[in-house]
Order: C-alpha cells, then sequence, then structure tokens
C-alpha cells in the first residue's frame, strides 16, 4: 500500500533503565508496527544537542540534551501504515498527565521530561531522524 511509512522511536533512559524496552515493543507490534531496525546506544551530549536543534531556543533544552545523553536508549525504526501519526497517537501527550489511557507515556511515562518515548512529528522529521541514527 502507497501509505506504508517509516517513523523513528526511540525509548528513553527512563523507560531503558526499569527495563521496560520489551513491553513497551510488544506495544509498537501489538498495534501492527515492524520494527525493522533497533540498537541500544548511550549518546553524547553534543549529539543530543544536534537530534533536538529545534529545540534550542526553549527554555527546557539543556535539560532534555542533558537527560537523553544520561544512559543508554533503544534507537528504532518502526513501519506500519501511517506510521509517523500511528506512533504519536500510541505515544499519547507529551505531558503524561494529559495522556489518554492505552498510550505509551500513560502507562510508563513519570513527567513532561520523563516520558519514555520519543517519536517523529511528521513525516519529512521521520527521515532526518532515521538518517540520523541508522546512515551507514
Ligand atoms: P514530543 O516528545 O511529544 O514530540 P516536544 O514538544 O517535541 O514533545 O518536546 C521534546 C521533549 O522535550 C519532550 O518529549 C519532553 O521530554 C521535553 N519537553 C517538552 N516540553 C517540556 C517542558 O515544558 N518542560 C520540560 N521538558 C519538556
Ligand atoms: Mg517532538
Amino acid at each position: 500500500m502507497s501509505n506504508l511509512e517509516q517513523t523513528l522511536s526511540i525509548i528513553k533512559p527512563d523507560a531503558v533503565e526499569r527495563n521496560l524496552e520489551n513491553e513497551i515493543k510488544e506495544m509498537f507490534k501489538n498495534k501492527g508496527f515492524s520494527i525493522l531496525k533497533e540498537k541500544k546506544i548511550k549518546i553524547e551530549k553534543s549529539e543530543a544537542e544536534k537530534f533536538y536543534k529545534v529545540h534550542e531556543t526553549k527554555p527546557f533544552y539543556n535539560d532534555l540534551c542533558t537527560y537523553l545523553s544520561s544512559g543508554p536508549i533503544l534507537v528504532m525504526v518502526i513501519e506500519k501504515h501511517n506510521a509517523v501519526l500511528g506512533n504519536r497517537e500510541l505515544m499519547g501527550a507529551t505531558n503524561p498527565e494529559d495522556a489518554e489511557e492505552g498510550t505509551i507515556r500513560k502507562k510508563y511515562g513519570i513527567s513532561i521530561d520523563k516520558n519514555s518515548v520519543h517519536g517523529s512529528d511528521s513525516i519529512e522529521n521521520a527521515k532526518i531522524e532515521i538518517d540520523f541514527f541508522f546512515k551507514d
């Protein structure tokens, strides 16, 4: 089908630290996502700054980059029809307090900064973010 999409998902340090990788991967699989690629890495703060450059003017930018580089993360390319939107729906709202039942952030998110997962917000950014982590 023509709208088969790939998007980037990251299981963030707070969730890796709590050993939630398998539970979260199951949530993706149960929603029909295929996990095409995955790697567990720890990134440097400078890499986090590049990855989150779009947020560089935000007051939380420094803490966000410190946090994403604070421990191991699981980076995945996931695929499904309308994957970008589907992933955003499955993740839930940025602030877990606002996230709906059945979403990853409702289930596992601790706070707005420790919200367990990242997901690309557009098809264009999905391509950029997949390249960022998986360009060989
Ligand atoms: P998203 O992850 O739902 O796409 P964005 O607005 O792109 O949310 O923000 C990127 C990340 O920055 C969020 O996942 C969250 O961890 C963090 N963040 C966003 N807004 C705030 C805030 O107001 N305070 C602290 N951290 C924030
Ligand atoms: Mg975002």
